[in-house]
């Protein structure tokens, strides 16, 4: 199979599947291309119907299934969240027509830009928006696009010449892109995630890798020296290697020291010192030396990096104080939606000693909450439990903490806001996927907001 190439195909037919947000940009990109596109979606006919009203007239649809159709189409495009066992993608390939993921269709259609990418388990959204925000500082034009909402179809028109497009990239998104070559990549951790989709550690492991398998030495990547799985990878890698640790080594490019984030770039003869951003956790002190790396390799200086820091305020869901009531502090971390970003969290609050009102729970991902007994004997006063994973949570955690089956958010609030004292923290940090209860996490960390202020007004 080869790049994904507009101009090679004779027949101007394109199969998308899925009529998500990636499946709905891809075709429209495509159509205005040229193509004559036809969607594809298992869900019913009539929930697609008003998706179909944003397409182009031209654009064909079909639901209910992946028909034999989709068969007369020069190449496919799959939908990031399309599983690769997924009957369809078999017939596809008997049939000797190429599959392209989204990311790759949309980035061949973008001009000449700079490509940045962020995979990881935890942290790609943080450090893709503090990456954004440090190439802003330096008065570029920045794209903030893929897994963290935006399908870079849907913004490929709008990338001009010389603009910097800086990527959230999934594993799912990964798997996909045989192709992908971005300027600089970073793996900030990979921690057991998202198994039931890729079907084995293993399988999660290369999609990751593939960030960085088409790079040469012309280009930069970024890894995690303190994280085994990142470290390892990093022996595959054949593009410049930039390591991030929490302590000085000679080999890596960027460490901690008094609180502050060194950087040995290469070609620089001097060390460079900049103050990190003013937020919780030493996870966000990693994810600040992988932006720095990533802005740097690129031609940001230090300086600029330092004020891009100084301005960066955090990004809504990760760990947000969301206002005290009641002598009770509120902390959003909706975007936890599993154990090591739970762990993160805990970490991080530490040193407000015993006082933790953490609410746990939501839809469970696999591999138990055992992980958590720890931290949460050490910093947990009670766990307050929602969702279908309680009575998991209750079990793994048993003796830990006191419990309090909640179900609801709002039963949680609620109850948290009853039991703590004056200087305590109400968390809500779930380790769990949220679609149980919710749209998805951010829908829970609205709610969750709503209901602080709401019943923490009211009298207790
Ligand atoms: N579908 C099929 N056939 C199937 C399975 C699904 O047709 O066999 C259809 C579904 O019915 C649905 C469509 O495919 O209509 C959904 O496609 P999708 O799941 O790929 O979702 P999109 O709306 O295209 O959103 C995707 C990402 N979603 C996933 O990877 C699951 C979004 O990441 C991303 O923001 C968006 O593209 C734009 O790039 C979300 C996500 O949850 C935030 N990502 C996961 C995560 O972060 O944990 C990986
Ligand atoms: P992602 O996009 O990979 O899900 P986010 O930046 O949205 O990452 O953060 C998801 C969750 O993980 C939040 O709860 C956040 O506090 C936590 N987190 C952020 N960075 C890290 C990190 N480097 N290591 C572990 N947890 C992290």
């Amino acid at each position: 199979m080869k790049p994904f190439d507009p101009k090679s195909f004779r027949k101007k037919r394109a199969a998308v599947l899925g009529m998500g947000r990636s499946g709905l940009d891809a075709a429209r990109l495509l159509a205005k291309k040229g193509f004559r596109v036809l969607l594809s979606d298992t869900r019913p006919r009539k929930e697609l119907r008003a998706l179909a009203k944003r397409l182009p007239a031209k654009a064909r649809w079909e639901g209910g299934g992946h028909s034999d159709r989709l068969l007369a189409a020069s190449f496919a495009v799959k939908s990031p969240g399309i599983p690769s066992h997924a009957p369809i993608l078999q017939r596809l390939r008997d049939a000797g027509i190429p599959i392209y993921s989204e990311l790759e269709i949309a980035l061949a259609y973008a001009p000449a830009c700079t490509t940045v990418a962020v995979t990881g388990s935890n942290g790609k959204s943080t450090v893709a928006c503090m990456t954004a925000a440090l190439f802003k500082e330096d008065k570029r034009r920045v794209h903030l696009l893929g897994n963290i909402g935006s399908a870079v179809s849907g913004s490929a028109a709008d990338i001009r010449k010389g603009d910097t497009v800086v990527l959230e990239v999934s594993s799912y998104q990964l798997e996909d892109s045989a192709w992908f070559k971005p300027d600089a990549a970073a793996i900030l951790n990979v921690t057991a995630d998202h198994l039931e989709h890729h079907g084995s550690m293993e399988a999660y492991v290369a999609a990751k890798a593939r960030v960085f398998r088409q790079q040469n030495r012309g280009q930069f990547c970024v890894f995690n020296a303190s994280d085994p799985i990142s470290l390892h990878l990093a022996r595959d890698c054949g593009a410049r290697k930039l390591f991030f640790a929490l302590h000085p080594s000679t080999r890596v490019a960027a460490w901690l020291d008094g609180g502050k984030i060194h950087l040995r770039l290469p070609g620089d003869p001097k060390d460079s010192v900049v103050i990190p951003p003013k937020l919780p956790g030493v996870h966000n002190l990693e994810n600040a030396m992988a932006a720095a790396l990533l802005a740097a390799s690129q031609g940001v200086k230090p300086a600029v990096i330092a004020r891009g820091f100084k301005k960066f305020q955090g990004v809504e869901h990760r760990i947000e104080g969301c206002g005290t009531f009641r002598g009770i502090a509120c902390v959003n971390d909706s975007k936890a939606t599993n154990v090591d970003s739970t762990l993160a969290a805990l970490r991080a609050l530490e040193d407000r000693g015993k006082t933790l009102l953490l609410i746990l729970g939501g839809l469970p991902k696999g591999g138990g909450f055992r992980a958590l007994l720890g931290p949460v004997e050490k910093g947990v006063k009670a766990v307050l439990t929602i969702g279908s994973a309680a009575a998991k949570i209750e079990e793994d955690l048993q003796g830990a903490a006191h419990f309090f089956p909640c179900e609801t958010l709002e039963s949680a609030v609620r109850v948290g806001l009853q039991i703590g004292a004056k200087g305590d923290t109400l968390l809500l940090s779930p380790a769990c996927a949220s679609f149980d209860q919710f749209q998805d996490f951010e829908h829970r960390g609205r709610r969750f907001k709503e209901l602080a202020k709401e019943l923490g007004r009211r009298k207790a």
